[in-house]
């Protein structure tokens, strides 16, 4: 029998658009998180965050939203989206996913089939997942609960891709687990489910695609360091390299990796092999190249104000762009943090200015932010940087631009007598 009600657990940049899209498909969808403010922002039809494909799902959602865990006993199918980060020493940290698992236990039926979404290792979901619901449950996954993974591919501020329409991979405790799930996931997915072997081999997909892209990056990183030295545009190789048609995808470099995927995700795999027995040297390498990368930028904005005579020390520094990637309001791990912390270091005076994050905006505008300053540092460039006009940083006396991702037109900086320090150009 379809499952006609279904539960969403965590209501992020994964469980949201889930919620909708399954909604739209002609679920009855109870959304449930433990941010209240979210909630009530929700029960208003409001978007929390700036997703385009929510903002035009929830205005005609027919979804319930509630803080309450126990609504999922009126479910079939409960998902569970939430977050799975490191801490400060990059270990994974577990205890949104338990205590989500501990919240709905007390409330699951025989037959209930739980889907967890949110990025794990292999090993989670077998090892961790099923005691701390057989634990806080008198009922047995594989006989009496179906457990699946389906791990989230949301690309935060894609125009193209969305939970609708891409591709997923998933993997079950059992046959009938993945029969339901596969189910659910092909009823609300224009796109192919593809069936995994196992529960262990749906979680090594998520962490190998997200660790694929970490080294790649570093990869460029390294790249962009090394021909720094060269004289090399780093950027124009990697543009000419990317016209082979085959057997080459582009990464770039930039001022770090920011997210709460890319820098997370390979710790989770680079821990889980280290109690087994491996050492990923080849990920680990690649993630301490691409956290260097903030440093990196920094190192080639201090060259560059040597080149002038002018100290760090006491500098007025500007540093655009807050969020970990261009026109999203999310700044989990962002590298910009990291560029901060360094100038603050080195005694710079630094003001930020990020339109999608007023919380960690000093400045209230792009002039208030740039006024005053010798440099700029554009470490995301939003749309709104990407059209800077050097003109208006000539104008307001800036001597010297970081572009952080290497967006910005440099020919029309140094045009003006502005220093331009792209990452490796
Ligand atoms: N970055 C680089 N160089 C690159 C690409 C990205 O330095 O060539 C930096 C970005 O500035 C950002 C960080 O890496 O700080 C992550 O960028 P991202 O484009 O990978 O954005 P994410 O973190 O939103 O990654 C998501 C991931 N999706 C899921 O995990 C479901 C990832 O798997 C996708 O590959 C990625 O979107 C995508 O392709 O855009």
């Amino acid at each position: 029998m379809k499952t006609k009600t279904i539960a969403v657990v965590g209501l992020g940049y994964v469980g949201l658009p889930l919620a909708l899209i399954a909604d739209e498909k002609g679920y009855d969808v109870i959304g449930i998180d433990t941010n209240t403010e979210k909630i009530n922002l929700l029960l208003e039809h409001k978007n929390p965050f700036t997703d385009r494909h929510v903002s035009q799902l929830l205005p005609g959602s027919k979804a319930t939203f509630s803080a309450d865990c126990s609504l999922v006993e009126q479910a079939e199918t409960i998902i569970v989206c939430v977050p799975t980060p490191i801490d400060h020493k990059q270990m994974p940290n577990l205890k949104p996913l338990t205590d989500a698992c501990k919240c709905i236990a007390p409330y699951l039926k025989p037959g209930h089939l739980v889907v967890i979404e949110s990025t794990i290792n292999p090993g989670v979901c077998e090892e961790i997942v099923v005691p701390t619901l057989e634990e806080n449950t008198n009922l047995k996954v594989g006989t009496d609960l179906y457990l699946a993974h389906c791990p989230e591919r949301i690309n935060p501020g894609d125009p193209k891709w969305h939970v609708g329409n891409i591709p997923r991979v998933v993997g079950a405790s059992d046959p009938i687990a993945l029969e339901k799930a596969f189910e659910f996931y092909t009823a609300i997915v224009e796109a192919p489910i593809k069936k995994m072997g196992s529960i262990k081999e749906a979680e090594a997909v998520k962490v190998v695609e997200n660790s694929f892209r970490d080294i790649n990056i570093a990869f460029a990183n390294e790249l962009a360091m090394s021909f720094s030295k060269l004289g090399i545009d780093v950027k124009n190789v990697i543009d000419g390299a990317a016209t082979k048609p085959f057997a080459f995808m582009a990464h770039y470099p930039s001022r770090g990796v920011g997210g709460h995927c890319i820098p997370v995700d390979p710790y989770y795999l680079i821990e889980y092999a280290k109690k087994n027995g491996f050492h990923h040297d080849f990920l680990s390498r690649a993630r301490r190249i691409n956290s260097q990368m903030p440093e990196f930028t920094i190192q080639q904005l201090v060259k560059a104000l040597n080149g002038r005579k002018i100290a760090m020390n006491g500098t007025n520094i500007a540093v655009l762009g807050i969020s970990y990637k261009p026109d999203i309001d999310d700044y989990r791990e962002s590298p910009s943090f990291h560029l901060i912390n360094h100038l603050k270091e080195l005694g710079a005076n630094v003001s930020t200015y990020d339109p999608y994050v007023p919380k960690h905006s000093t400045a209230s505008s792009f002039e208030d932010a740039v006024k005053n300053a010798k440099a700029v540092v554009v470490a995301t460039p939003h749309k709104e940087f990407k059209d800077l006009c050097a003109q208006r940083l000539a104008d307001a006396s800036v001597e010297i631009v970081v572009d952080g991702m290497n967006a910005l037109n440099k020919e029309s900086f140094t045009s003006r007598g502005l220093d331009y320090v792209g990452v490796g150009r």
